[in-house]
């Protein structure tokens, strides 16, 4: 797993640092191998068997999990425990209208391969995908296991619910997807929504919307754990079914129902460009020099000034630094927030969040224009306590005047 230095990405104003103390990230690695020094190595070689991973590969692991969870330094050693003593959750896992994308990017990851994890973590009972057994077979596997794991089994939904007249227009062996969520859900000791599709629609909802889709929170009309992106980040998962496992509930969630873990920040405040945009070093167009230079991707409508996600602290894929969707040049298109992804033009300008200054930042007038960068903007104003209005104004510089063309109709 590649987790980026949680504690070397710099903490904004009014955001408490992750976990001050303990810097994982980049040379984790070491820091499970330290470990591996203290913990019991019957329980390390148990939970690696399980796995069917080596000893150093479980135990980076296990403080790739810790460091995505924002845990302390002890938390990978009870991780580690948990896994090895404890029985593996019954996981029940349907798909309905999606691309299957959130179970592709599953099986694409490294470190150890999450396919191994996801078939060793849990005891996967039924999943659609993956499933040798089809038809009455399958759906007599799902049966069998939510009868024999009542009120133990872990619900995991991809894809939207297409609810519009009572549902028809999904059906999985003879039942809508309406009943199938409200079937399963019923014994579940949690609901997992994974992906935006899950959470509140996503991509599928998108207006015109014919077949009414929504989330499975809207259907079920109560508060699951919702793991938005399209698709998600993989280890945002499985942190959660870990936390699961280890301390037998589910991590602290947000207003919308994400774990804090993964969600609490914005992707602005983490972001490798960051320093760009602080300094008014804006990308015009895609393939001009501030584009082919990293430059921020701001003015081609990133949304990460108002998208909460951890994209660029744990990336994607295991493919090395950089792996995610603005660190290959793309702006964010806010998969991860209800309202922006999916629906929000992808080339409209973000809505400025809680953007502060950077102490680091020296500029006065930005370099592409006329206009006064955020950090400057809230100097001369005379500091922090107008940064809001800097912001405002800024937006409002940012919006006009230096826009490409093709962008300048965008949403502002
Ligand atoms: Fe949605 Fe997932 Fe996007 Fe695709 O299952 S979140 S369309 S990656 O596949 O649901
Ligand atoms: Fe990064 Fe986008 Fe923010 Fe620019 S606007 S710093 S590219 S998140
Ligand atoms: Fe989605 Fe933006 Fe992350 S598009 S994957 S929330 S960088």
């Amino acid at each position: 797993m590649l987790v980026r230095g949680l504690n070397d990405i710099a903490t904004r104003p009014g955001h408490e640092p992750i976990h001050q103390e303990e810097t994982v990230g980049v040379g984790f690695e070491d820091k499970a191998e330290r470990m591996g020094d203290y913990m019991n190595d019957e329980i390390l070689t148990a939970a690696g068997t399980k796995l069917g991973l080596s000893r150093r590969v479980f135990l980076q692991f296990c403080a790739g999990v810790a460091a995505t969870l924002g845990l302390p330094a002890d938390a990978h050693a009870s991780i580690a425990e948990a896994i090895a003593t404890k029985h593996r959750p019954p996981v029940i896992w349907l798909h309905f209208a999606e691309c299957t994308g959130c179970t592709e990017s599953m099986l694409v990851a490294e470190h150890p391969a999450i396919d191994e994890l996801v078939l060793n973590l849990v005891s996967l009972d039924y999943h659609e995908t993956l499933f040798a057994g089809a038809g009455h077979q399958a759906e007599a596997a799902r049966k069998s296991s939510m009868e024999a794991n009542k009120g133990k089994y872990l619900l995991v939904v991809e894809g939207a619910i297409p609810a519009k007249d009572s549902g028809i227009y999904c059906k999985v062996g003879g039942q809508t997807a309406v009943e199938l969520v409200n079937e399963c859900a019923r014994d579940a000791a949690a609901v997992i929504a994974l992906g935006s599709c899950a959470s509140w629609g996503g991509m599928p909802s998108t207006g015109p919307n014919p077949t009414g889709c929504v989330g499975v929170g809207d259907v079920l009309k109560k508060q699951v754990v919702n793991i938005p992106g399209c698709p998600p980040n993989p280890y945002n998962f499985l942190s959660t079914v870990v936390h699961y496992i280890t301390y037998g509930k589910l991590p602290e969630l947000d207003n919308q129902g994400r774990p804090k873990f993964a969600y609490a920040r914005l992707i602005h405040e983490n972001c490798e460009r960051r320093p760009h945009f602080d300094n008014g070093r804006f990308v015009q167009e895609f393939g001009d020099a501030g584009h082919r230079s990293g430059w921020c991707l701001y003015k081609l409508g990133c949304k990460g000034p108002e998208t909460y996600a951890n994209c660029p602290s744990v990336l994607f894929g295991d493919a090395g630094g950089g792996c995610w969707p603005v660190g290959t040049g793309h702006p964010c298109i806010g998969c991860t927030e209800k309202g922006v992804g999916f629906e929000r033009p992808i080339h409209g300008l973000a809505d400025l969040k809680f953007v502060t200054p950077s102490a680091a930042s020296s500029r006065v007038i930005e370099e592409q224009g006329k206009g006064v960068s955020v950090a400057s903007a809230a100097v001369l104003a005379g500091g922090i306590g107008v940064v809001v209005g800097a912001s405002v104004a800024m937006a409002k510089n940012l919006g006009k005047g230096h826009l490409p063309e093709h962008t300048q109709h965008g949403e502002e």
